[in-house]
Order: structure tokens, then C-alpha cells, then sequence
């Protein structure tokens, strides 16, 4: 066995000191140490394999979740170079997962430069994070080996066989004395492999669950690319043009767009800078919306489709019912907004005009049916425009007439400082009573919800501002809707949706969530809605305070610490909540709304999309892929049920 000189020289000690920032501060590096930083890990290992493969290497990238919580991801491509630095007597590969690179740097000191390379920063920061990482290179004819604690070299690079492939291998347990949970979400992890294969045409990404009895797999390789994502996206809605219009131009800013528009109402467009969803938008997006505006004003003028007296269409007359992704390679990008997803470069704004210039003009000129299509439900959407911003007048004017600007249902706090003030918008007519009974009145507002929710997904706006379930929480929080939304008037910081723990309460929960993410979407970005969390059981013993347990680990943790103290499992009463209306006002207090004790959920735009496409699936018109659904939950339904 051959084994690579390892010496701790300046320079390493150095790298030691970088490492141990990363495990002082890990949000500066992951976002957080919950499970989103926890799976932040995934998507850094994965992205340079990516890389790799849009460097044209590779083909193939395999996920394995294994038990105990081990991630491993293996690809095909060219392997991490080998050789080693005479100034540091370290090699590439142990310089590139020891290394904190600075933002975009690739490969450090190596004296490699990588041709696709858009992240890559990620692999040190991994291993710092992890109580153990191990690395396995295949190239130059050899299997080689490294392996690390905690960030340190505890096995320098070795040569541990020999083979005739390449590829990269790295396996990793995250250190559970950092993150606050080591339990990965597959189907998060796997809606996110799914997204990268959209994303890189032709890559295969499979992606395994070995902690199950019965290991689940998922196996993703889309040739269409972004035409496949948007027809995913698409797939229980009715196109007016079946085959997505696609634009892809190459150059320095290479440029990809797929759209589809559809018989819905709502807009759903993503933007994505090298892969990462740029939930904020930014130059690229506004690129895109400007130049799609221009186009079809300038194509239906030129066809006299609109008629000299006839005003422009707007931007979201146009977007009604739109699907649309729109993706960017930018070597050094630069993120600003509050989550650090807003493009900042100027220049790609101009670029991504251009493409649109280049391929959407030509295909509106070819494709004169479809181009006719598009317009006609573009005018449609701006007639309802209209006549929506009439109904919407003649609310207001009556609102200012009666000055009735809240609704009857609201028990209102008397607080009017809305940075104090929070609105529990409570499922049910039984647990809104106990709500307003346990409250905290000055600075807790109530807002029962009851009965069948409006169906978002196959409304108007105008419909939406008359509905009687949903008016009540727009004038509750004050702020208005959609385009008018001003965040300033919101009426209460925290916007607390909470429903019970079963199929009702998460069908309530999609609904509000996905009504809050197309009409509110800033109350979302801006961080204001949460969800409450109501313990799932309660455990009593006489002599002893009740003790609340908000999950099944909860309870198992629970039962291990009590009988620590001696006190056995059937020494103790176990009661199930079944819903809210279960709990008395003083214990909705203590567990669910007092903010010494109380779990919070803050809901993410993630959150938020995935409710919306969620809403989506359920509500289409197709009932396959709502039995598909179905199914696939029914273990989770069950759960929650019984
Ligand atoms: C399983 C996860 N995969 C990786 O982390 C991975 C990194 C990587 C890579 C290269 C090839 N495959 C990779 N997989 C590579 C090879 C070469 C040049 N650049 C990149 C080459 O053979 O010439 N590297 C990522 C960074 C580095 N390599 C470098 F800095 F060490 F060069």
C-alpha cells in the first residue's frame, strides 16, 4: 500500500482553524443546523457531482440514504485528482474537503480550474460538519481512499486496490452533537434530485431510502430537460400549446427557458441560477418578464389583434396561467435579498432579453394558431382584470361607508401594535371557542374558519375578494391582495394558522398556505406565518405535572426520561389528541398558544410551493394522479388518524 506523506505544516494549521469556524458557526455556512441544513449537506456533495457532469464527465450520480442516517453519493466522472501539491504535501482531493473555499473558487490551490464548476465550495464544509466522512476515488488505474473526523485527516489519501473506472464516492454521517436532527426526509431529498435532473438534461440521478425494510428508490433522467420539468409541472392542467415553446442560447450566460401556458388562472413561474432556485427572483426573472410583455404587445399590434384605441396588455394578463422555468449559468453570481436567492447581476437581465428576442419572436411568427391561442385567453384575462378592479372598488367604497373593515367572526385583540399582535386563524367552530376562552386578548386575535374551503386553484381573483371564507382573512390581516398587497398595513406580525393533527386539518392547512403563497406571497417571504403545533399526546400521573409530546420521538424521549426517574410506562396515563376541540382553553393555552411553551413553525416559501403544487395535484382535473396521490399517502393518513 502506498500512502500519501501527510505533514501539518503553517498552512494546515490554518485550514484546521477554517474547519473549526464552520463547526462554531455552522449557519453561516448551511443556513441553519435543522433538518433544512441537515439536507444542505446532501445538496452540496450532489452539486459538485453535478458539476462534474456539466463539465461533460459524467452520467450517472447515485444517492443512498443507508441506515443510520449515512449519506452516500458516488458518480461516474472523471474522479477528484489525485496528485499532490509540492508546496503542501497535500493531494487535490484531501486540499478540496479541508480547504474552506472562498465563494466560486473552485478547486483552491490545486491548479485545477473546472470548466463547469459553479459551487463546489461545499465538500470542506460537509466534512467539518460530519463526525466522520470517507472519500473514495477511482482514476489512474487505482481505487484510493481518505477518510476524516469531525474535519480532521484521520487516513491521508491511500491507494486501497485497482481499477480501470473513474468516478467519486463520498460517504458521510452528520455529527448529531451540531445538527438538531440527523433523520432526512426522503421525499424532500427526492424532489430535490428530481429538480437537478430536470435541470441538467440527460443526467441520471437515482436516489435510494436503504432505512426501510423495503429500500425505496427513485431513478430520474429527463431527456427534455426543462421541457419535461414544465410538463411535470403541467401534467394535470390542459395546455393551450402541448408542446412547451423552448429557448435555449449558449455563450458566455448560457440561457434555458421552457413555457406552457394553460386554461388555470394562476402564474407559476421558477427561476433557477446555476440549479439554485432563486425563490427571490432577481435580474434574470425581470429580464424575462419585461422581454415576454414587449413580445406579445408588439405581436398582437403588428397582427391588429389589439386594436390601435385598445390599451397594452399587462405583464400579468399575459402570465395568467402561465408555467414557465427559467434557468442561468452564471460563473460568479452575486446574491442579495433577504434569503440570499435574488440575482444581482446586472448584465444577465440584457441577456436573457436577448434570448427571448432571438427565439420567441421567430416562434410566435411560425406558430400563428398558437401565438392566436395564447392572446385570446391573455385578453380574456385582461377583460377580468377589469372588471375585477371594479368589484374590488365597489367593496372598498362600501367598506368606507359602513366602516365594517373587519370581519364579524374576529375576536380581535385590543393591541393595535401589530409587532405584538398575532391572529390564530383556527379551524373549526369548537376550537375557535376554546381559543378565545385561553388567549391572551391583549395581544391574540382569533379568527375561526369553518366548513369547505374555497377551491383556490379554479378561481378568479375577483372571486377570491367576495369569497366568504377567505374574506374574512384578507380584511383580518389588512393588507389587501395579489398586486395590492402592501406588507406595511399587515394588522398583525404572526399570522398563526392552526388545525388539527389529521386529514382535515392538513387539507385546510394546503388550502390557506397555497392561498397566503399566490395572494400574500410576500406575508410569506417577509416571514410572518406560522403554524401552530398541538401536542399529539398527553402523559399523566397523579403527583406528577402532565407532560406534553408534540411527535412520536417526543413520546419515546419522554417515556426513556421518565423511566430514568423509575416510573414505568404503565405507571403512566397516555391520552391522544385527537383534534383541538379535544383540549380544554387552559390546556390549548399552555401547549399551543402560550409563547413561553408553545412550538411555532415558521413556513418557507418551500413550504409554500410545496402546498401549491400539492393543491394542485389534489384539485385538478384528472382523478389519476389524485388516486396516485392518495395511495401513496395513505400510510401518513393513517398515522394521523388513528
Ligand atoms: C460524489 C461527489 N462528487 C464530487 O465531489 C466530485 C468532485 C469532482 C471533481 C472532479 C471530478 N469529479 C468530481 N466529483 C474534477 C476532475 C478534474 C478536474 N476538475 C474536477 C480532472 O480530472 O482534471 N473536482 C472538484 C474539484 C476538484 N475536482 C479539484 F479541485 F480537485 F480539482
Amino acid at each position: 500500500m502506498e500512502k500519501y506523506e501527510h505533514k501539518y505544516n503553517a498552512d494546515q494549521i490554518q485550514v484546521l482553524e477554517g474547519l473549526e469556524a464552520v463547526r462554531k458557526r455552522p449557519g453561516m455556512y448551511i443556513g441553519s443546523v435543522s433538518v433544512r441544513g441537515l439536507h444542505h449537506l446532501v445538496y452540496e456533495i450532489v452539486d459538485n457531482a453535478v458539476d462534474e457532469s456539466l463539465a461533460g464527465y459524467c452520467t450517472d450520480i447515485n444517492v443512498v440514504i443507508e441506515p443510520g442516517n449515512i449519506i452516500s453519493v458516488e458518480d461516474n466522472g472523471r474522479g477528484i485528482p489525485i496528485d499532490i501539491h509540492p508546496k503542501t504535501h497535500i493531494s487535490a482531493a484531501e486540499t478540496v474537503f479541508t480547504v474552506l473555499h472562498a465563494g466560486g473558487k473552485f478547486g483552491g490551490d490545486s491548479g485545477y480550474k473546472v470548466s463547469g464548476g459553479l459551487h463546489g465550495v461545499g465538500s470542506s464544509v460537509v466534512n467539518a460538519l460530519s463526525e466522520w466522512t470517507e472519500v473514495t476515488i477511482q482514476r489512474d488505474g487505482g481505487i484510493y481512499q481518505m477518510k476524516f473526523e469531525r474535519g480532521k485527516t484521520v487516513m491521508p489519501l491511500t491507494k486501497i486496490g485497482d481499477s480501470n473506472k473513474t468516478g467519486t464516492k463520498v460517504r458521510f454521517l452528520a455529527d448529531n452533537t451540531i445538527f438538531e436532527t440527523l433523520n432526512y426526509d426522503f421525499s424532500t431529498l427526492e424532489e430535490r434530485m428530481r429538480e437537478m435532473a430536470f435541470l441538467t438534461k440527460g443526467l441520471r440521478i437515482k436516489i435510494t431510502d436503504q432505512r426501510k425494510e423495503v429500500p425505496e428508490t427513485s431513478d430520474f433522467c429527463f431527456e427534455g430537460g426543462l421541457i419535461s420539468f414544465v410538463e411535470f409541472l403541467d401534467k394535470n392542467k390542459e395546455a393551450l400549446n402541448p408542446k412547451p415553446i423552448y429557448i435555449e442560447s449558449a455563450g458566455e450566460y448560457p440561457v434555458e427557458i421552457a413555457l406552457q401556458w394553460t386554461t388555470q388562472y394562476q402564474e407559476n413561474i421558477y427561476s433557477f441560477v446555476n440549479n439554485i432556485n432563486t425563490i427571490e427572483g432577481g435580474t434574470h426573472l425581470d429580464g424575462f418578464k419585461i422581454s415576454l410583455t414587449k413580445i406579445f404587445n408588439d405581436y398582437a399590434r403588428n397582427k391588429n389583434i389589439l386594436k390601435d384605441k385598445e390599451d397594452n396588455l399587462t405583464g400579468d394578463d399575459i402570465r395568467e396561467g402561465l408555467t414557465a422555468i427559467v434557468s442561468v449559468k452564471v460563473k460568479e453570481p452575486q446574491f442579495e435579498g433577504q434569503t440570499k436567492t435574488k440575482l444581482g447581476n446586472s448584465e444577465i437581465k440584457g441577456v436573457v432579453m436577448q434570448a427571448m428576442n432571438e427565439y420567441l419572436v421567430a416562434f410566435l411568427e411560425e406558430n400563428p394558431k398558437i401565438a392566436k391561442t395564447i392572446l385570446e385567453k391573455c385578453i380574456s384575462a385582461s377583460r377580468a382584470r377589469i372588471a375585477a378592479r371594479k368589484a374590488r372598488e365597489s367593496v372598498r367604497r362600501k367598506n368606507v361607508l359602513e366602516s365594517t373593515t373587519l370581519p364579524g367572526k374576529l375576536a380581535d385583540c385590543s393591541s393595535n401594535n401589530p409587532e405584538e399582535c398575532e391572529v390564530y386563524i383556527v379551524e373549526g367552530d369548537s376550537a375557535g371557542g376554546s381559543a378565545k376562552q385561553g388567549r391572551d386578548r391583549r395581544y391574540q386575535a382569533i379568527l375561526p374558519l369553518w366548513g369547505k374551503m374555497l377551491n383556490v386553484e379554479k378561481s378568479r381573483p375577483d372571486k377570491i375578494y367576495n369569497n366568504d371564507k377567505l374574506n374574512p382573512v384578507i380584511l383580518a390581516v389588512g393588507a389587501g391582495i395579489g398586486q395590492e398587497f402592501d406588507i406595511t398595513k399587515i394588522r398583525y406580525g404572526k399570522v398563526i394558522i392552526m388545525a388539527d393533527a389529521d386529514v382535515d386539518g392538513a387539507h385546510i392547512r394546503t388550502l390557506l398556505l397555497t392561498f397566503f403563497f399566490r395572494y400574500m406571497r410576500p406575508l410569506i417571504e417577509n416571514g410572518n406565518v406560522f403554524l401552530a403545533q398541538p401536542p399529539l399526546y398527553k402523559l399523566s400521573k397523579k403527583g406528577m405535572e402532565d407532560k406534553y409530546c408534540y411527535t412520536d420521538e417526543d413520546l419515546e424521549k419522554a417515556y426513556e426520561e421518565l423511566a430514568g426517574k423509575g416510573i414505568t410506562r404503565d405507571q403512566l396515563g397516555l391520552q391522544r389528541y385527537k383534534g383541538l376541540g379535544e383540549m380544554n382553553p387552559e390546556q390549548l393555552w399552555e401547549t399551543t398558544m402560550n409563547p413561553e411553551t408553545r412550538i411555532l413553525v415558521k413556513v418557507t416559501m418551500e413550504d409554500a410551493m410545496k402546498a401549491d403544487a400539492t393543491l394542485s395535484l389534489l384539485m385538478g382535473d384528472d382523478v389519476d394522479p389524485r388516486r396516485e396521490f392518495i395511495i401513496k399517502n395513505a400510510k401518513f393518513v393513517k398515522n394521523l388518524d388513528i
